[in-house]
């Protein structure tokens, strides 16, 4: 413990002497940084900062500061872009400039290695841009992206109706549909809900889930150095990463094993014939360690997102059943009962997709969205952003910007519709983000939010344990997401 204590003292006179050497430096620079609140040293403005809800910081800020501000979260400094013109003009306009990923030494720590959600430069360009073609359905077996989701709902479903109408939290049932999709894309196969295998790799992936929640993590990312001492959640979460990760490294030298090049199954063997391919280049991006860090990277950005999205969008219909009323009539009337929903109805369907979107727009689940960082020396407006600074665009001020959607904190499916009845596009609708770091998962995790939903309200009713009027649908927040409150449910076969 004395030692601790020392170790940690040292480290804040470090961080502070490196604060100062910062501060003069860019005073030095003479060029306008974007405006922002004194800052002290080492803890930045944390105490004006409520960390349980970021974005509703930011949204104070942002009244005072306008829509770029500038944030030390402790020693680091952020640009903050509050407001779907600044976002936009950052992500889109400017695109390049703003698309590197902000450093996050918790990520740091846990992924160390590369896949492409925390990658930069030319490994980022190659991995992401092999990822997006695979994930559109060239050269990886003979299923279709589309049909693994047909199947999985159709276990999902099943499944439900195993519970003869007897509510249950449905939360687990959608971690596993969810994350078999990602195992049938990625490894070539769907496991059995029961495969111990399976449930060790979800157990896995859960525990990461519970422990993000953790403030402890929140403040990992802002002072690392001296958390790496200290024992708590962060560390049981550095260790199931390792964990997943030799799962995961198992699987590949299974596929190496029986890989038929003429015949990539999956995800895996594409790459693997990627590796082949480039096998004389010496500075490859693709191995058998960025194989593993995207696979893993798939896993965890796909996972917790889609599921949650799903289990959220559950508790808000059981709210609004005159909803659930009126995209059963859609279902019945375009798909009928007796075939499985596919994306080709979707067009056909425009209450069901306003629906659809107005639960990701609602729930905003990654309200700050993940942090970006200027590539170089940036000039954005009239401010000057140094080469490195990590950026926010905040997609919820783009979610939930009140000229847009009139009522923004109100659940209401006419926020994309016209008054005729047909779906309203929106550009404000970015709950994936936008530009070049745009979510790599947007067209699985869309079509596994339709198929799933459309799947689940074709076959059952929703029944609520309490008055639907009393479902409360505010979020809960935590550091990086917006999660919803628990519950049960039972699904009445209709
Ligand atoms: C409802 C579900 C999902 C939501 C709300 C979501 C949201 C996001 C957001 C906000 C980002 C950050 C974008 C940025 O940096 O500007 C992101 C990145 C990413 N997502 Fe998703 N995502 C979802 C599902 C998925 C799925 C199913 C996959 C897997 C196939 C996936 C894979 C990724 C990857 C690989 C990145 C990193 C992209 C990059 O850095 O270039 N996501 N996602
Ligand atoms: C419905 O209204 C929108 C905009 O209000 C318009 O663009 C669209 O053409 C209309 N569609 C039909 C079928 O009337
Ligand atoms: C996904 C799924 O299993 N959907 C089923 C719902 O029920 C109808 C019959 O009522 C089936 O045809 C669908 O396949």
């Amino acid at each position: 413990m004395e030692l601790l204590g020392t170790t940690t003292i040292f480290l804040l006179v470090c961080i502070s002497c490196l604060l100062l050497f910062t501060t003069r430096r860019s005073t030095s620079q003479k060029q306008k940084q974007p405006p922002g609140p004194t800052t002290l040293p080492i803890v930045g403005n944390i105490f004006q900062l409520n960390l349980r809800n970021l974005p509703e910081s930011f949204k104070k800020l942002s009244k005072e500061y306008g829509s770029v501000f500038t944030i030390h979260l402790g020693p680091r400094k952020a640009v903050v872009l509050y407001g779907y013109d600044a976002v936009k003009e950052a992500l889109i306009d400017q695109g390049d400039d703003f698309s590197g990923r902000g450093n996050l030494p918790l990520a740091d720590r846990l992924f160390q290695g590369s896949g492409i959600v925390t990658s930069n430069g030319e490994t980022w360009k190659q991995l992401r841009r092999f990822a997006l073609t695979t994930l559109r359905d060239f050269g990886m077996g003979k299923k279709s992206i589309e049909e693994r989701i047909q199947e999985e709902a159709h276990f999902l479903v099943e499944r439900i109706r195993n519970t003869r109408a007897q509510p249950f939290n449905p939360a687990n049932f959608l971690v596993h549909a969810v994350s078999n999709i990602i195992c049938s894309i990625v490894f070539g196969n769907r496991f059995d809900y029961e495969d111990e295998k399976f449930l060790t790799l979800i157990d896995l992936l859960n525990r990461d889930d519970e422990l993000q929640k953790s403030i402890q993590i929140q403040l990992y990312n802002f002072f690392p150095t001296i958390l790496d001492y200290l024992p708590g959640p962060h560390q049981k979460l550095i260790q199931s990463t390792g964990k997943v990760n030799e799962f995961i490294l198992g699987i590949i030298a299974e596929h190496q094993k029986t890989l038929d090049p003429t015949c990539p199954r999956d995800f895996i063997d594409a790459f693997l014939n990627k590796m082949e391919q480039e096998k004389g280049n010496d500075h490859s991006e693709f191995t058998t360690e960025t194989l593993s860090r995207t696979t893993a990277d798939l896993f965890f950005a796909g996972t917790g997102t889609t599921s949650m999205t799903l289990r959220y969008g559950l508790l808000i219909l059981q709210k609004y059943p005159e909803i659930v009323e009126r995209m059963q009539k859609e279902i019945d009337c375009v798909i009928g009962r007796d075939r499985s929903p596919c994306m080709a109805d979707r067009s056909r369907m425009p209450y069901t997709n306003a629906v659809t979107h107005e639960i990701q727009r609602f729930i905003d689940f990654i309200p700050l969205n993940v942090p970006h960082s200027v590539i170089k020396d940036t000039k954005f407006r009239d401010y000057f952003i140094p080469k490195g600074t990590m950026i926010f665009p905040v997609l919820n001020s783009v979610l939930h910007d009140s000229k847009e959607f009139p009522n923004p904190e109100k659940f209401d499916p006419g926020h994309f519709l016209n008054a005729n009845g047909t779906f309203k596009k929106s550009d404000y609708f970015m709950p994936f983000s936008a530009g070049k770091r745009i979510c790599a998962g947007e067209g699985l995790a869309r079509m596994e939010i339709f198929i799933f939903l459309t799947a689940i309200l074709q076959n059952f009713t929703l029944k609520p344990t309490v008055d639907h009027k009393d479902i409360d649908i505010s979020p809960i927040h935590s550091p990086l997401a917006n999660i919803p409150h628990s519950y049960e449910v039972s699904f009445l076969p209709r």
